[in-house]
């Protein structure tokens, strides 16, 4: 592994306390600002008299399954009692069950609703899932945010289900607390560098091995990952034109797998698409995948067995062909004003949405997602790939960013965008220089995806240039 593609990944801890410093200074005397005034509208609550919850005293959460995800409105629940309004929203039979406090609805056809009604919910997570077999370890499951209840501080009547429950203190709180954690440490990281040997019949050999291991998807929250080598994303296969590559796949799953080159130029028989080109690798076996590189790619390597499963829990990684910081820069041709004409960085960012991992940037999801930094005059070559099931409207606040490729094709005709869109299946290239000192929010535009009434969660991350 080169010292360069590390240095990529991880930004410099002491650089980012420094710049992070000033915000956190203000974050704490804000703190102790806000828990003033919620002690102070604690005491005044005790006289209102107006209370948010509905006639029979429950607070009412809608609750929609689909394949395979279980959603939230509003995502935050109040201790208490709550009744939760569950929809299958899906195409085949889903259930919603609450394990630690044994309630649970019935088996519930797509279309059709059920009420579930359960008391003296305490504050903390509450684990939920749904209970056909497999559904859970496809995405269906998670942990609920069981907050205090502050129904009697009157905020019913803004029509939003937030404040219903939640008083705005109490929302600035969390979101605050979520954003001070940034970067949160969790264990385990992907997109490391993949180091080969040389065979004796010249071929740069990888190894890979599909495996099912707890990954820390945010702090505190472990999912099964479905990862190659134990990590999420998979490491980074990097390679030069002309380079004749082996990559040896080993099966560690419960279940049969076959791998991809998305983006590369092979030949038919190492396209891994099971049962044409090759028979599925079964549990306990292995594949070796062995071309010679004849283009430039900004590929990635992934699943085709099972995809829908084992994409998104994790089974994909950047396969790089070529020196794209130079090509890169080749294709920028002076426009980003970069102070050396040399990108500093280049950083593969894959996204996902779906599955166990679900919304994250690099299989993690903020405050654990990884921060980038550049001194003003750097420049970073960003590749996103989309790994998920769902577009995502990357949009990084400063700078804009110089589209040179899509999909691993350097384009005739470059072009500027603050936010691109970005499909499954697509990768995009883009060059950033750094113009303006800051910490710059980093995150896809599609809102859902990057805050919640807790704050900022998922796919959001920071360009911090100094
Ligand atoms: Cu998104």
């Amino acid at each position: 592994m080169s010292a360069e593609s590390t240095g990529s990944n991880k930004v410099n801890d002491s650089i980012f306390a420094n710049s992070m410093l000033g915000m956190m200074m203000i974050a704490v005397a804000v703190s102790a600002l806000v828990l003033g005034v919620v002690a102070v509208v604690a005491m005044n609550g005790g006289s209102s008299s107006s209370s948010a919850t509905g006639a029979s005293g429950s607070s009412v959460i809608e609750v929609s399954l689909s394949e395979f995800t279980i959603t939230f409105n509003p995502s935050v629940v109040p201790a208490g009692d709550v009744t939760f309004k569950v929809t299958n929203n899906g195409t085949v039979d889903h259930n919603f069950s609450i394990p630690s406090l044994k309630a649970k609805t019935a088996m519930l056809k797509p279309g059709t609703s059920e009420e579930l009604a359960v008391s003296g919910l305490v504050v903390g997570d509450v684990e939920y899932l749904c209970e056909v077999v497999g559904h859970s370890a496809a995405g269906m499951t998670g942990k609920l945010s069981v907050v205090e209840s502050s129904s009697a501080m009157g905020m019913a009547s803004t029509g939003n289900p937030m404040t219903s429950t939640v008083s705005w203190q109490q929302m600035d709180k969390m979101m605050e607390n979520v954003a001070m954690k940034f970067p949160a440490k969790t264990s385990g990281i992907g997109n490391i560098e993949l180091p080969y040997t040389l065979s004796d019949d010249g071929y740069k050999v990888f190894s890979l091995t599909a495996k099912i291991i707890p990954w820390e998807v945010e702090p505190g929250k472990f999912v099964d990952g479905w990862s190659y080598n134990g990590v999420i994303p998979g490491p980074i296969i990097r390679a030069n034109v002309g380079d004749k590559i082996r990559i040896v796949v080993k099966n560690e799953l419960p279940e049969s797998t076959s791998m991809h080159m998305h983006g590369v130029r092979v030949p038919n028989a190492m396209d891994g698409v099971d049962p044409y080109t090759q028979k599925p690798i079964e549990p306990g076996a292995s594949f070796t995948y062995e071309w010679t590189a004849v283009e430039p790619a900004v590929g990635m390597y992934h699943s085709h067995h099972n995809a829908q499963v084992q994409v998104p829990n994790g089974m994909a990684g950047a396969l790089l062909i070529g020196d794209w910081k130079s090509m890169a820069m080749a294709a920028a041709g002076g426009r980003t004003k970069d102070a050396n004409n040399v990108a500093e960085q280049e950083v593969v960012m894959v996204l996902n949405d779906s599955g166990t991992i679900g919304l994250s940037l690099n299989g993690k999801s903020f405050p654990a997602t990884t921060p980038y930094s550049l001194a003003i005059g750097e420049t970073m070559v960003v590749h996103y790939f989309n790994e998920g099931s769902m577009t995502h409207p990357m949009h990084l606040h400063q700078p804009s960013g110089l589209v040179v490729a899509k999909d691993g094709k350097v384009l005739e005709s470059p072009f500027w965008a603050d936010t691109i869109n970005v499909a499954p299946g697509e990768r995009w290239t883009v060059v950033y220089t750094a113009k303006d000192a800051g910490v710059w929010a980093w995150h896809c535009h599609i809102l859902t995806h990057a805050e919640t009434p807790e704050g900022m969660r998922y796919m959001v991350t920071a360009l911090i240039v100094k």
